[in-house]
């Protein structure tokens, strides 16, 4: 697509969109200046390609289409068939999986799908045969009410939320956690990496029906192989969550023991983070769990969104070319040489390093908490999170963490030397920050000082970082 095609695409959106709301038009126009000029290091986020993000915006997003491929609760499904079976496709061309679910329509949804399937294969089909009868609704009243307590009486192993797990892999916040007898296994107190020895020793003790691989804040990477061991010693489902790093599996990066997909009996993924598709989530599994997984809608989902899907099966197609291997592997370089950047400058770093997407500064280093620590950058113009580390004490609200990552800056261009320059201007904020103090003198988990002058320079030099890379270079809106 030719540059002048993309603008005049986007141009003439805004000028129909203007004419009905223009705070609307004016707020678009606004988020793509604000992108343009953030040193973008949220680990989860990216820059999709204008194809990915046309593919969205169109008549799809009017059409019901419940069930899955040929098989609709809806007539006229035959143009969402075709997108639905053709991100499929690209699905599972890519990961060399043998069945991909497109529908779930973020990380959470898939997780949902994925819990729900291995529920009805495990739990409630066995019930099912037993009882002799089809479906739940032949169930007596009394079997049903067995099978309903016993369907909510499973347990669940995962990575726990300190060590770098996410909300879904069953804490009690979340609807996984209230769903599940819920286990974690963290990281070694030391080396901050997975110690498979006190995991496989977890799955021994608590016996989780599904043991989940995955992360959301662990730098390192995971031997799928190990885990794929464990769960089978102790008859449990393998599922990973691969949300953070499905593009460094795309693109080839984890292969061999740190590929999940030949390991899991289901793998669940979102589609915009390293992938750098639209926003949404996925569910690749086994044969075996493939009927329970196409019944994600409307078991746990609401209709799929058929704009989503073609825009999926857009990135899907982008992520099957040559061109993202190397994407893929320069963002494990660029994640590399901003943590070398940091380590050198005396960042602490969980784990002491990286193999993956992203870094983990803990910022206690640096007298500060997570959040002082993720204003003061934002005030220089670079956006962060805050995370927990390893043990936080300071829990999930105020964190003693910074997480950053390379997906979105590395989509830009930005190569390793930029990273080492973006560890200056990291290091430089941070050592800069002071922790404030509570009015009864006590000290502040939200309060820092930071001089307003040296924040406007780190910006401008943040701003400098970025001219030669403009995002979307083919995008005038002016
Ligand atoms: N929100 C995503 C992240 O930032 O990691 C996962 O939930």
């Amino acid at each position: 697509m030719s540059h002048n095609a993309e603008s005049t695409a986007f141009r003439s959106a805004l000028e129909v969109i203007r004419a009905v709301e223009p705070r609307v038009a004016d707020a678009i126009g606004a988020e793509l200046t604000d992108q343009r000029e953030s040193l973008k290091l949220i680990a989860s986020e990216n820059y999709a390609s204008p194809a990915t993000l046309l593919a969205m915006g169109n008549w799809f997003s009017d059409k019901y289409a419940e069930g899955t491929v040929g098989r609709r609760f809806y007539a006229g499904c035959q143009n969402v068939d075709t997108v639905e079976a053709l991100a499929a496709e690209h699905a599972r061309e890519l990961f060399g999986a043998a069945h991909a679910y497109v529908q779930p329509h973020s990380g959470i949804d898939a997780n949902l799908v994925a819990f729900w399937a291995v529920l009805a294969d495990r739990v409630e089909s066995p019930a099912l045969k037993k009882a002799q009868v089809r479906q739940v609704n032949d169930l007596t009243e009394a079997d049903w009410f067995a099978l309903r307590r016993e369907l909510g009486n499973q347990r669940m192993l995962g990575m726990s939320l300190d060590a770098g797990g996410h909300l879904t892999h069953g804490f009690r916040p979340n609807i996984s956690g209230k769903m599940f007898d819920q286990r974690s296994y963290g990281t070694d107190p030391v080396t901050g990496l997975i110690d498979y020895d006190r995991v496989a020793e977890a799955a021994r003790e608590f016996k989780p029906l599904i043991l989940v691989g995955g992360y959301s804040a662990y730098p390192r990477k995971v031997n799928f192989r190990i885990l794929r061991e464990i769960a089978d010693s102790v008859g449990a489902t393998f599922m990973v969550d691969m949300a953070h790093f499905a593009g460094l599996v795309a693109g080839k990066v984890f292969t061999g023991d740190f590929d999940p997909v030949p390991h899991a009996h289901i793998v669940t993924t979102t589609t915009h983070k390293s992938l750098r598709g639209p926003r949404g989530g996925m569910v690749l599994c086994q044969p075996e769990l493939a009927d329970q997984v196409d019944r994600g809608c409307p078991m746990v989902l609401g209709g799929p969104l058929p704009h989503v899907m073609a825009a999926k099966a857009v990135a899907l197609a982008e992520a099957r070319r040559p061109d993202f291997a190397d994407y893929a592997q320069r963002i494990v370089d660029n994640s590399q040489a901003l943590a070398e950047g940091l380590l050198r400058r005396g960042a602490t770093l969980v784990t002491g390093g990286t193999d993956n997407h992203l870094v983990l500064i803990d910022v206690s280093g640096y007298g500060l908490t997570g959040r002082q620590a993720e204003q003061a950058l934002l005030d220089s113009g670079i956006v962060t999170n805050r995370n927990s580390v390893p043990q936080d004490p300071n829990g999930a609200w105020y964190t003693s963490g910074i997480r950053i990552g390379t997906p979105a800056l590395t989509t830009r261009g930005l190569g390793t030397a930029e990273m080492d320059q973006t560890a200056e201007l990291i290091h430089t904020v941070l050592t800069q920050t002071t922790a404030g103090a509570n009015a009864d003198g006590t000290p502040s988990k939200a309060k820092y000082t930071l001089d307003a002058d040296l924040a406007d320079k780190i910006a401008q030099q943040a701003t400098d970082l970025l001219a030669p890379h403009p995002l979307y270079p083919g995008i005038d809106l002016a």
